[in-house]
């Protein structure tokens, strides 16, 4: 089973994601065991929880301090062969390919940073990988930290029902998906394309792929010249 220990400052953001849904069902499968550690619990400083500092040389802002993250670390670690990442804006684009190889790690620690990032020496002696989720700024690395237990969960087996199936759906071809419709075959007047209701697998094959692959080239024309 994965295990996944989660080292943040905000621990409470994360029952709401991780306790519901498929994600839920996940832990009780015992598909995935996924442990929020609070950073404060591992700060010297009993009596502040002070996990934060000034930069060396000035400048604005504060930098997570290095030993409260060595100590969470080292504690969480005990023993096991672990993946540590820290996420962030300057990190490894996070990918579904990238997320399927994070499905073959036996345990994972993500530590959610903040304030103006990390001491840089948690950088070089602690973090394996730093990834980031996309070129934007968040106000924190735990919704980060979530979106990947997320992409990941969903990818070992027995996690996903038939239903929720994996094999067709959007980057899986390395194309984005193409329109979808459900009941009405008439809605008020706005109809569903002849061919879904003809009952030709193959013809409706032919029509996916073709729609997947005009959707894609309009809107991500990128994702046809990389492996995804
Ligand atoms: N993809 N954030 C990290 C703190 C920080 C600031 C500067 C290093 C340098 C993010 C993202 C992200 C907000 C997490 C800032 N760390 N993480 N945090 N985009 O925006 O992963």
């Amino acid at each position: 089973m994965l295990r996944v220990d989660i080292i943040t400052i905000f621990p409470d953001m994360f029952g709401p994601v991780l306790n519901e849904s498929i994600l839920k069902r996940a832990q009780e499968k015992k598909k995935v065991d996924i442990r929020i550690h609070d950073l404060r619990d591992y700060t010297d400083d009993k009596k502040h929880r002070k996990v934060d500092d000034r930069p060396f040389g000035g400048g604005p802002g504060m930098l997570m301090m290095p030993q409260p993250l060595f100590d969470a670390v080292k504690a969480v670690k005990a023993r096991r062969k672990v993946k540590v990442i820290y996420t962030s804006p300057a990190g490894k684009p996070f990918t579904q390919f990238y997320a399927k190889t994070l499905t073959k790690a036996q345990n994972l620690i993500i530590i959610c940073g903040h304030y103006e990032g990390i001491d840089e020496r948690v950088r070089e002696h602690l973090v394996d990988e730093e990834i980031s989720v996309g070129d934007y700024v968040l106000t924190g690395g735990e919704l980060p930290a979530m979106l990947i237990v997320d992409a990941v969960t969903r990818l070992i087996p027995g996690v996903l029902g038939k239903e929720e199936s994996l094999i067709h759906e959007s980057f899986e071809g390395g194309l984005l998906e193409g329109p979808q419709y459900t009941r009405p075959a008439d809605f008020r007047g706005k109809k569903v394309p002849d061919v879904l209701l003809s009952g030709n697998h193959k013809s409706i094959e032919k029509w996916r792929h073709e729609k997947a692959l005009a959707m894609t080239k309009k809107v991500r024309p990128d994702l046809l010249k990389k492996g995804v």
